[in-house]
């Protein structure tokens, strides 16, 4: 599939845009229409609706004279200007959102009386937000960071809001340590940096002397925390919830998203180079992925499980630091989200759709998880602060789709005002008296017994730090644990503090004592003393291979992409094969040239190019290929971009295919003695089958060896 428009092409036109001939309605992202007339252009008005005139020029005394208060236009358009921005997300504020759908594919009519999960083949419509945590808003996309998964589902007994993560565990045992672990990865209040960024002091003392952030710790410096796109990540709704049936029999349930295109990451050195290159990355890679068709999906995945596996499972269900492994109790494939809908507004609706982790509707309902539970406090807060009213429910993106009828009233902005004269309840209004409670329909809390003192305590049961770490490493294969201890020296190397190095060091020789002894080497820093730990490590908790991306990826290149490296008099018939066999696998591809104008091909052929040279360094795309003439190798052999672009192909272990010809530029790039079997000749189509084959694989890890100190200390 050729990527036919570059990112930016929206399906329709954009608001505000020039209107050609033809009639059309337009309507605003708050819902009003607009009427274009045919031919005409739409008169600018005032918000107060009066036509506009002169929309250049401030009213004056005479042309240089001083402006005039009275000039209502402008004041009204600088007013509103000056109030465009709310407080952006304190956390996640980098995000980027589409709408789609959620699809029912098996009935959990047996476990819960949740509207949403009745009839299997019904859908429900679906906003999506993922974000990355730690960044301002116009952060760069591939921090090393948790990635938000935060699904608004629009059932028909009320919006379910699943705000999840990309991993399943979390930072924190407890809501109220939520401001510290915040304050502590953010930038310094002092300097206010490093941004997006949780290489630094603060980040490493707060995780030092927290113990409990061991596990997520270890989730954070694999690959899972440079995604490759958001179509390739997983998200899990973390906390242990209830499903709930009609007579209020409960069942303990745990979300799962998985990627209907597998899973994929880049490695830290490609997210660096990203991150300079495409700071929008993941958000275009999305637009584009939806734009033309190729819509994202999911697929939803439940661990149910009753109150007798709660008690004889190793760690306390409630514990948001602890997953249970998918091989001790299944993951049941119910439903899948596919996005098929980029949104109109980026504002109206990525920015303002407020996800609240108490919008349940009946039949899904909370666990005792003190994070949890803290979440239900934070979300409603935060949105009143973030959206300035109440009145945030009647926000387009955050209305509920299905009836609503209750008795609240006024506040800021109201756009639904009740009718009549009952606006209190019990009435004697009868019809008129407005809506009534439903015993039956209604939503009901499980009837749970609690009992206990009034305490601040943590429970016994969540004090095992380490022992699902050390699982999680051993899950890995030997790349993911090297990029693993690779992260964590890298992060630590930023850190000025000696003494935090070492004390987080004291920690990982809890969970394994070869990364301990790597992290300690890399940081030539004398392996520390063990930390105390509060319980001993369990060390025979077997690997979870669903726990690694490499042994979870695609099976095909589908949905990646190839970078094409072309000149001027490349040959026209591999560049076809080439495309042709992209176009098969259903991958996407863009052309890279030294001009942006494009390449005359060997047949005399004019190919545009998505990209110039320096513009498209090869970390943009998942493999690469280079099909140059004998004179353009040349060329290109002599430019800092084109060698960088195969180098860094090479470091970052993609599969690279070239034309012979183009092997003046592996000469110069010092790759030549280097080249490996991932590095493929192409001169037939037969060539190019197996390049594109090959590339299934992303990436041929064994070369990072050879490219790597870390690798040979
Ligand atoms: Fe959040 N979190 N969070 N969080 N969270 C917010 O709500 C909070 C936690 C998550 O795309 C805030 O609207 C507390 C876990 C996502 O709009 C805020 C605690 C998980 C998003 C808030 C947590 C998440 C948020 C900031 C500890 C994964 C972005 C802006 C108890 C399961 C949603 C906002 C979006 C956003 C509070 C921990 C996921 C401040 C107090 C665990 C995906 O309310």
């Amino acid at each position: 599939m050729t990527k036919g428009k570059k990112s930016g092409d929206a399906p329709k036109k954009a608001p505000g845009a020039p209107v050609g001939a033809g009639a059309e309605m337009r309507q605003g992202a708050g819902g009003e229409t607009h009427q274009v007339a045919g031919g005409d252009v739409v008169t600018l008005t005032t918000a107060q609706g009066a036509p506009v005139a002169d929309d250049q020029n401030t009213l004056r005394y005479g042309a240089r004279g001083p402006a005039l208060l009275e000039d209502f236009h402008f004041r009204e358009k600088i007013f509103h200007f000056d109030h465009e921005r709310i407080p952006e997300r304190v956390v996640h504020a980098r995000g980027y959102g589409a709408h789609g759908y959620f699809e029912l594919t098996d009935s959990l009519a047996d476990v819960t009386r949740a509207d949403i999960f009745q009839r299997v083949g019904e859908r429900t419509p679906a906003f999506v937000r993922f974000s990355t945590v730690a960044g301002s808003k116009g952060s760069f996309d591939l921090a090393r960071d948790v990635r938000g998964f935060a699904v608004k589902l629009y059932t028909k007994e009320g919006n379910w809001d699943l705000v999840g993560n990309n991993i399943p565990v979390f930072f924190i045992q407890d809501a109220i340590k939520f401001p510290d672990m915040v304050h502590a990865v953010k930038p310094a209040p002092d300097r206010e940096f490093p941004q997006a960024q949780s290489a630094h002091d603060n980040f490493w003392d707060f995780i030092s002397l927290t113990p409990e952030s061991l596990h997520m710790i270890m989730w954070v410096m694999s690959d899972r925390a440079i995604p490759r796109s958001f179509r390739f990540m997983e998200g899990f709704g973390v906390h242990t919830f209830r499903f709930l049936d009609a007579d209020g029999h409960s069942t303990f349930v745990k979300f799962h998203w998985k990627p209907k295109k597998r899973l994929q990451s880049v490695v830290w050195n490609e997210a660096v180079k990203i991150n300079g290159a495409d700071p929008d990355f993941h958000r275009r890679d999305l637009w584009d992925a939806i734009t033309s068709g190729d819509f994202p999906e999911w697929e939803l995945g439940v661990q149910l499980f009753d109150q007798a596996f709660a008690d004889t499972f190793t760690f306390d269900v409630l514990d948001p630091t602890k997953l249970i492994p998918e091989e001790e109790l299944p993951v049941r494939i119910v439903g899948r989200l596919v996005l098929d809908r980029v949104v109109d507004n980026f504002f109206a609706e990525t920015e303002q759709v407020a996800f609240c982790t108490q919008n349940v509707p009946p039949g899904i309902d909370f666990s005792n998880d003190p994070l949890l539970q803290g979440r239900n406090f934070s979300y409603l807060d935060t949105q009143l602060k973030r959206l300035g009213s109440p009145n945030f429910t009647h926000i387009p993106i955050n209305a509920p789709k299905c009836p609503m009828a209750h008795f609240q009233q006024d506040g800021h902005m109201a756009m639904r005002n009740p009718i009549g004269r009952a606006n209190y309840e019990p009435n004697s209004w009868g019809a008129a008296g407005g809506p009534r409670e439903d015993p039956v329909r209604g939503f009901r809390s499980f009837a749970a017994e609690e009992t206990g003192p009034k305490t601040r305590l943590r429970p016994e049961s969540f004090a095992d730090h380490y022992s699902q770490a050390r699982q999680f490493l051993i899950s890995q294969t030997p790349i993911e644990q090297k990029h693993i201890g690779d992260a964590i020296t890298f992060e630590l190397s930023k850190v000025e503090r000696p003494d935090i190095r070492a004390r987080l060091v004291s920690h990982l020789r809890h969970i394994d004592e070869h990364l301990a002894a790597t992290v300690a080497n890399g940081l030539g820093l004398p392996l520390p003393e063990p930390a105390k730990a509060a319980r001993p490590t369990i060390t025979g908790l077997p690997p979870s291979e669903a726990l690694s991306i490499v042994k979870n990826g695609p099976d095909s290149f589908a949905g990646r992409k190839f970078g094409i490296l072309l000149t001027d008099g490349a040959d026209a018939a591999l560049f076809d094969a080439l495309v042709a066999a992209a176009d098969k696998e259903k991958a996407v591809h863009e052309i890279v040239a030294p001009k942006i104008g494009g390449v005359t091909l060997s047949d005399g052929r004019a190919v545009a190019a998505q990209q110039k040279i320096d513009g498209g360094p090869s970390v943009l795309f998942d493999a690469v290929a280079v099909i140059a003439s004998p004179e353009g190798a040349a060329l290109l052999a002599g430019d800092a971009a084109a060698k960088d672009f195969v180098t860094d192909a090479f470091a970052h272990c993609k599969f690279i295919g070239y034309a012979e010809e183009a092997i003046a530029l592996f000469d110069k790039a010092g790759l030549t003695a280097d080249l490996d079997e991932a590095c493929i000749v192409l001169e037939t189509e037969s060539d190019v089958q197996d390049f594109v084959q090959a590339c299934r694989a992303l990436r041929f890890w064994d070369r990072e060896a050879k490219v790597d100190l870390d690798a040979k200390a």
